[in-house]
């Protein structure tokens, strides 16, 4: 049994995330997971809200609430969407945890030790219209790399290179838009990065097996112009984890907190502990995933994230836990995604466009949407949502397609054998030729899951399903019964135990209606199909089953031009 660790990148805790964040890491992540488990492996899937910074404060501020209280509240809402959305997280923590502020501390003490922290006293900027300092995502200007106008000041989401505010070209407040701004002095803490460059440049060559959209973001950063910088890992802000070596206070740095890109990916550590903390479970069992030299150094530990944050990953966090000497587990895969846009232009929280996950819940079940997006993951380049193609996936693929086939079998075997499993006649020429279609799908299956591509996955699970329903096309037992009973009774046994195939293959992608199914098979057997002819006989003659309720309905084209319209403008 293999021990998989895997991380979706932490959602900010300033709003509900639209359906381009979710398919940029947590839905992935999650069908990964599920797979992994579904073969029997030991995982540990974590996410948390990544709570820190002016995004939580600024949002907070618009509630009218505590930062602190609105966190909570906004920590239960995501994790509440998490849950109806099938996101089958081992835990989903918070990065203002206690665990998260001990181990960020810890880590800028042994950073501190091993000489990879540096003080700067350098210059700000303050606006004397907010009456403060502004930290880097507020301030907005035009990008000096790639002339973007709308680049923050910590990076810009054109050509996503990392950027320091006073970098911008004609910089602005982004909370007021007023341009007086000036530059104060201020004392900060730097992380030596630049120390690291060759460390981290033979840690990313080791990593042959990168998607090139990942190995090609952290090689361009490692080597652009002046290369691999060193970065301020501190903010003059309230809310944060308070700046300490270790559990020692840090002269001179009292009133400031961590950079939020500094605790937020060791939030994926500290969250382990939380889960441990939670479950009433010793230090060691969290270890385990995370310390190479307490049982993490046989663990496979995968990342999921959207492209704009892999420069953090791949050269901030290793720098961190490589600078801390210590033996912490480092990424073996990291798996980013491009964008999704919405229907001819961006998904964007801050416009409010777009679908979000709770308004895309009101409308229909998870599956459905975790169907459509996985199949159009934004992989190989960006990819777009529109409400047609969403129409036409959700009817031919999982209504006419997987949906059809369970009720023509299971209606079919209750009007002439009644709710159970039919007895008699043997699997023939033509059932041996499916199993054989179906064992080379399912091991074709296995290796894109395995490689975690997503829509190659997607098209294998269609063409199972499609095989399915050709099958029983052209074996049709209802003309079939008419001269041979017996022979349609093993034709219509094999369609049911289909379905319970279809339900342990499908339960990564559209988990509730696998349970559905499965459910109807009157059955807890969910083994992973190594051997499709074993498992096409594990639902024996006489076993009984219902036919379910409609698996998926259509969308019809009143409901998509309703939806057409009422998701053309933005949130309020
Ligand atoms: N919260 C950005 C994002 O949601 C950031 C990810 C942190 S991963 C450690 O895209
Ligand atoms: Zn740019």
């Amino acid at each position: 049994m293999a021990r998989i660790l895997i991380t979706s990148a932490i959602p900010y805790i300033n709003g509900i995330k639209h359906l381009g964040n979710l398919i940029g890491s947590q839905l992935p992540a999650d069908l990964y997971a599920r797979y992994q488990r579904g073969r029997g492996n030991e995982v540990m899937f974590l996410c948390a809200t990544d709570e820190h910074g002016t995004p939580a404060e600024l949002a907070a501020a618009k509630a009218e609430k505590p930062v602190a209280e609105f966190c909570a509240e906004m920590h239960g809402v995501q994790l509440d969407i998490a849950n109806r959305f099938g996101l089958s997280f081992d835990h989903f923590g918070r990065s203002s945890s206690d665990q998260n502020k001990k181990l960020t501390q810890h880590f800028a003490g042994k950073l501190d030790e091993a000489g990879l922290i540096r003080e700067v006293s350098e210059k700000q900027v303050y606006s004397n219209t907010d009456g403060r300092f502004l930290p880097d995502r507020y301030i907005e200007g035009t990008c000096p790399n790639c002339g973007y106008e709308r680049a923050r000041g910590d990076q810009c989401e054109n050509c996503t290179k990392q950027l320091d505010p006073t970098d911008l070209i004609e910089p602005r407040s982004a909370i007021s838009g007023s341009t007086d701004l000036e530059v104060r002095e201020t004392k900060h803490l730097y992380l030596r990065q630049s120390a690291m460059k060759d460390q981290l440049d033979a840690w990313i060559d080791s990593k042959t097996d990168w998607p090139i959209l990942t190995t090609s973001i952290a090689k361009k950063w490692l080597h652009d112009g002046d290369g691999l910088r060193d970065r301020g890992i501190t903010r003059d802000l309230d809310w944060g984890v308070p700046v300490k070596k270790g559990d020692q206070d840090w002269p001179g740095m009292e009133g400031k907190v961590f950079y939020v890109w500094f605790d937020a990916p060791i939030e994926y550590i500290a969250c382990t502990k939380e889960w441990a903390d939670a479950n009433g479970k010793a230090d060691a069992e969290w270890e385990r995933w995370w310390r190479t030299d307490k049982g993490a150094d046989d663990v496979r530990y995968v990342q999921f994230m959207g492209k704009d944050n892999v420069p953090f990953h791949t050269l901030s966090f290793p720098a961190t836990i490589l600078g801390s000497g210590e033996t912490w587990k480092m990424v073996d895969h990291l798996k980013s995604f491009n964008y999704l846009n919405y229907d001819g232009g961006q998904f964007s929280t801050s416009q409010g466009r777009g679908v979000f996950m709770d308004q895309a819940l009101d409308l229909l079940p998870a599956d459905y949407w975790r169907w459509w997006l996985l199949s159009h993951a934004p992989e190989s380049s960006d990819s777009e949502f529109t409400w047609e193609n969403f129409q036409q996936s959700v009817n031919k693929d999982l209504a006419d397609v997987l949906g059809n086939f369970v009720s023509r079998i299971t209606k079919f075997c209750r009007s002439k054998f009644g709710e159970v499993v039919p007895e008699g006649g043997a699997y023939g020429e033509r059932e041996n030729a499916l199993i054989s279609e179906l064992t080379r799908r399912i091991r074709a299956y296995e290796g894109f899951m395995e490689a975690m591509e997503v829509r190659k996955s997607a098209q294998e699970l269609r063409a199972i399903w499609v095989a399915g329903n050709e099958y029983l096309q052209a074996a049709a037992p209802w003309s079939t019964f008419k001269e041979d009973p017996e022979q349609a009774a093993a034709q219509v046994r094999l369609g049911l135990n289909l379905i319970r195939l279809y339900a342990v293959l499908s339960a990564p992608f559209i988990p509730n209606a696998s349970a559905r199914m499965l459910s109807a098979m009157n059955t807890l057997a969910t083994d992973w199909p190594d051997d499709v002819d074993a498992a096409l006989n594990a639902l024996p003659a006489d076993h009984a089953f219902t036919v379910p309720e409609v698996l998926f309905a259509k969308i019809t084209d009143e409901q998509r031009e309703d939806w057409q319209t009422r998701f053309a403008g933005t949130r309020a």
